[in-house]
């Protein structure tokens, strides 16, 4: 019998190219069919066919608190009785640029945005206004939203420029922009060797999440942090996944590393559509209307949005909420390699506030290339079959996971019962 995420699907692919509004959600990774979700509650989501499942994805990140959180939704209400939209200067703005200067000291002054790419891309033309200069280096493997300038695979060499990884995007927009490895110290060294005055910026996601996750190795970040300093360069931390999500302080304050800039997303909307960018005073001032680089938006700082972030932010600012939230995630990944090791199944994972990778590998990933040997098929096999038993984690092997505050002992043990039961069977 077709189920209703099939029929969905068929019909939603008439309309909508791929059948979905962003491509990892077509399942093209793991194969199969797209599950249409009806309804959220906490950690748990329902699909089309009214099938529950534990959910580890998390919208990709905002939902920090679970599905519809009710001060989340209390405040999104509230707001909307007021009005959706103004296109003019709210008070609840000025309040969230307030908390985030407050929570991120790095972040002397914010612009809010409605998408992380929004942010990227304008954090990108600010560092170009601002240093006067071109060249951007980012990292294979990192993803910072579909801006042109970004959307880039490493050139054959390890410095030549960067190729679109998109069609659509002239030669000449990426030809100012170097890819180089994640973690690699001497490449990072040989770039600036070689462009220093040239490089504009540096974007780097301080602890990768998408693909899969890898951590940044002793060293790497500081260097970065050194030598964009010594070059006039500007180091922007990409913390749309990371900000709120693996400590109240972000990474850059996990691993106490300043940044220029920094972009936010997800959990600073509160599962609605904001995101932001900022940082150094003297760099933000160089941003329309005050200095030349130009940068706008119909809905930024929208106050629905707006009222989701505070709320948002308001509950992960309690007391114990982060140390519960690793708590939590650690039990996961811990959980789920014992019970592959006791299996024999080739399995590790890890865990990084409440954010996490599975890997079918023997050791963690520190690189690109480390994470694409990652058995694949076997992470394939291992989606479909949790997601049999009403477990969900992101349609990738080349995505990280997320737990909620409202993800506890009961989804764990339900979750490791499950990945018990597909490694006992696995062949
Ligand atoms: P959005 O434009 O999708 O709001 O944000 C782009 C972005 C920027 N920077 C980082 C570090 C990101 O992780 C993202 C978006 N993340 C993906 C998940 N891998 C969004 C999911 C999707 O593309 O549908």
């Amino acid at each position: 019998m077709t189920s209703r995420n099939q029929q969905l699907f068929e019909l939603s692919q008439q309309y909508i190219p791929g059948g979905v509004n962003s491509p990892v959600r077509a399942f093209k990774s793991v194969g199969g069919t797209p599950i249409f979700f009806r309804r959220g509650k906490g950690p748990y989501v329902w699909d089309a066919d009214d099938k529950t499942y534990i959910d580890y994805v998390g919208s990709w990140g905002p939902l920090i608190l679970g599905h519809a959180h009710p001060d989340v939704i209390k405040a999104v209400q509230a707001a909307a009785q007021n009005g959706l939209t103004f296109g003019a200067p709210t008070e609840a703005e000025l309040e969230i640029a307030e908390l985030l200067c407050r929570l991120v000291p790095s972040i002397e002054q914010v612009r809010l945005v409605s998408s992380g790419t929004e942010a990227t891309m304008s954090a990108i033309r600010l560092a170009r206004g601002y240093t006067g200069r071109n060249r951007i280096i980012k990292f294979e493997g990192c993803y910072h939203g579909h801006d042109d300038a970004l959307l880039v695979k490493a050139g054959s060499g390890a410095l030549t420029f960067g190729h679109p990884s998109s069609a659509g995007v002239p030669e000449g927009t990426t030809a100012s922009t170097v890819v180089l490895d994640y973690n690699d110290l001497s490449g990072v060294k040989q770039a600036f060797g070689q462009f220093g005055e040239e490089i504009a910026a540096v974007i780097v996601e301080p602890v990768a999440g998408n693909m899969n996750l890898v951590t940044p190795q002793t060293g790497f970040l500081p260097a970065l942090r050194e030598l964009c300093t010594q070059y006039g360069s500007v180091l922007i931390f990409d913390e749309v996944m990371t900000g709120f999500r693996v400590g109240q302080g972000c990474a850059q304050g996990l691993y106490g590393i300043k940044p220029d800039l920094t972009t936010l997303g997800k959990v600073i909307g509160g599962g609605m559509p904001m995101a932001a960018f900022g940082g150094r005073r003297d760099i933000m001032q160089c941003l329309a209307p005050l200095g030349p680089v130009y940068q706008a938006g119909t809905l930024s700082g929208n106050p629905v949005a707006v009222a989701a972030g505070l709320a948002t932010l308001r509950l992960v600012q309690m007391p114990g909420f982060y140390e519960k939230l690793a708590a939590t995630t650690g039990q996961l990944t811990e959980g789920l390699t014992l019970a592959a090791k006791k299996h024999g199944v080739i399995f590790c994972a890890q865990a990084v506030g409440g954010m996490f990778g599975l890997y079918f590998r023997e050791n963690l990933p520190a690189s690109y290339t480390e994470v694409m040997s990652c058995d694949k098929e076997a992470f394939n096999r291992f989606f479909h079959a949790m997601l049999e038993e009403g477990v969900y984690f992101a349609p990738s092997a080349f995505e990280a996971g997320f737990v909620s505050a409202a993800h506890g002992d009961a989804e764990i043990s339900k979750t490791l019962a499950a990945a018990e039961k597909v490694f006992d069977t696995w062949k």
